[in-house]
């Protein structure tokens, strides 16, 4: 199929994904707003409606906490094809969202939208951003304070869904110290959308489940749920995204904010940093997360290790060392970068998070080797996603080993991918 044609393709996914100024991530198996999700795709609406960019950002605010958190979903409207739904998170907003929240690629998608409305002229944008702006600031001070109480300049996850890689190895050992017992009646929904062989186990739920029954019995107060939280693990990709978001922030306050907000997202930035590096483990060449239980590395080779990128300057030796382990990753691969590697036991080239390939983890990823001077790379590992989801279609994510789409279809977040990979690689090629 012609690029053109992928572009029209990629647009009537986002069409039908869309429920009024909000994108579900796809019909049935996600019937709400994600967070992350729709950052990702309000930059690919900034390819085509500016509008309907800031559109999708503005509804994810409404389920913004008093607090600055931005929740993982917020259920704008009822649905019943998916579990945990509202009953089970029992928070109080004044819409129904749920107690947890997800990567912060929310400012990194506000100066993507901002920088796309400035090019097209439209009017309002300067007041849009700025009040958008205010919304991720609030937000990034919840991340600190909620979740770096004591200063290591890494933010935790109390939840694997909070990671946005949700059933990932590199949460396994934190995970098997979670109780499986529930008081909350789980009724999965997933299974009935998807092969059960793709998703996360049943134990696995429980122990999600069993989560959301403390944090909600803490009724939802960050620092109560901060002293039971028997799952806490300060991560990389999360503190990366909120460090890259944090610089992103800090852009458009140049123009947009007051001396104050700038001095405040300079020393959120340094701190985070500076926390970011001290995660970088030479005999690996890759970035670790700690879990702060434990108080051990976890050492398993996930692509969160790779995310920091888009947050630190590599030196030369880093630089050196992260592109020949990732070229070890793409090694035999049809498309990479695979969510966990062929040489890992963990591997399952098709069960989620534990080796099949996001567009929007190679997003990341393309973003911080080109920040670091890794250009060719960056280009072969669009291409080959580009190329995955021509052949595919808008697949949730892709089997490393055959290029094969899996999960869920008509996915929002890899038809904006498309979008923007495309886009980028077709500037380069002069296509
Ligand atoms: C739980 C929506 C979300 C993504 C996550 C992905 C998956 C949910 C689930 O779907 O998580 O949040 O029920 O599996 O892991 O990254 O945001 O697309």
């Amino acid at each position: 199929m012609t690029t053109l044609r992928m572009e029209e393709g990629a647009h009537a996914v986002l069409a039908r994904n869309d429920r009024g100024g909000y994108t579900v991530p796809t019909d049935r198996l996600y019937p709400f707003q994600w967070n992350w999700d729709s950052a990702f795709v309000a930059m690919g609406f900034a390819t085509f409606d500016v509008d309907r960019a800031y559109r999708e950002l503005e509804r994810l605010t409404e389920g913004q906490w008093d607090d600055g958190m931005i929740p993982h979903i917020v259920f704008h409207a009822p649905s019943d094809t998916y579990f945990p739904g509202p009953d089970v998170w029992g928070t109080r907003h004044r819409i129904p969202t749920s107690g947890i929240t997800q990567p912060p690629v929310f400012g990194m998608a506000l100066r993507h939208v901002h920088e796309a409305a400035l090019a097209s002229a439209i009017t309002n944008a300067e007041t849009r951003t700025k009040t958008l702006f205010q919304a991720a600031l609030r937000s990034h001070r919840w991340w600190l304070e909620a979740r770096d109480p004591d200063g290591l300049g890494l933010v935790s996850i109390l939840h694997p869904w909070e990671s946005g890689s949700d059933n990932s190895p590199a949460w396994d050992d934190a995970l098997a110290r979670v109780p499986t017992s529930t008081t909350t009646t789980i009724r999965r929904k997933d299974t009935g959308h998807v092969d059960a062989s793709m998703r996360p186990r049943d134990e696995d739920y429980q122990r999600f489940i069993h989560l959301v029954d403390v944090y909600r019995d803490c009724d939802w107060n960050p620092k109560r749920q901060w002293a039971k939280a028997p799952f806490k693990v300060a991560d990389v990709q999360m503190t990366a995204i909120l460090a890259r978001a944090t610089a992103d922030l800090m852009h458009l306050a140049e123009t947009l904010g007051t001396e104050g907000d700038k001095a405040e997202l300079a020393q959120m930035h340094t701190k985070l940093q500076d926390g970011l590096i001290r995660r970088w483990r030479p005999s690996l060449s890759r970035f670790l997360s700690l879990d702060l239980i434990s108080g051990n590395d976890i050492e398993t080779p996930t692509q969160a290790g790779f995310i920091p990128l888009v947050a630190v300057s590599l030196d030369d030796a880093q630089r050196g060392a992260v592109m020949a382990e990732i070229e070890r990753w793409l090694d035999r691969m049809v498309v990479g970068v695979p969510s966990a590697p062929a040489f890992s036991h963990a591997f399952e080239p098709k069960r989620y998070w534990r080796g099949p390939v996001w567009a929007v983890i190679n997003w990341l990823i393309t973003d911080g080797l080109r920040l670091n001077g890794a250009e060719d790379l960056a280009r072969r590992i669009e291409q080959t996603t580009v190329r995955a989801i021509e052949n595919a279609g808008f697949c949730e994510y892709f089997d490393p080993t055959t290029g094969e789409g899996l999960g869920g279809d008509s996915f929002s977040w890899t038809a904006a991918a498309y979008l923007v990979l495309s886009g980028r690689n077709r500037l380069v090629e002069g296509r």
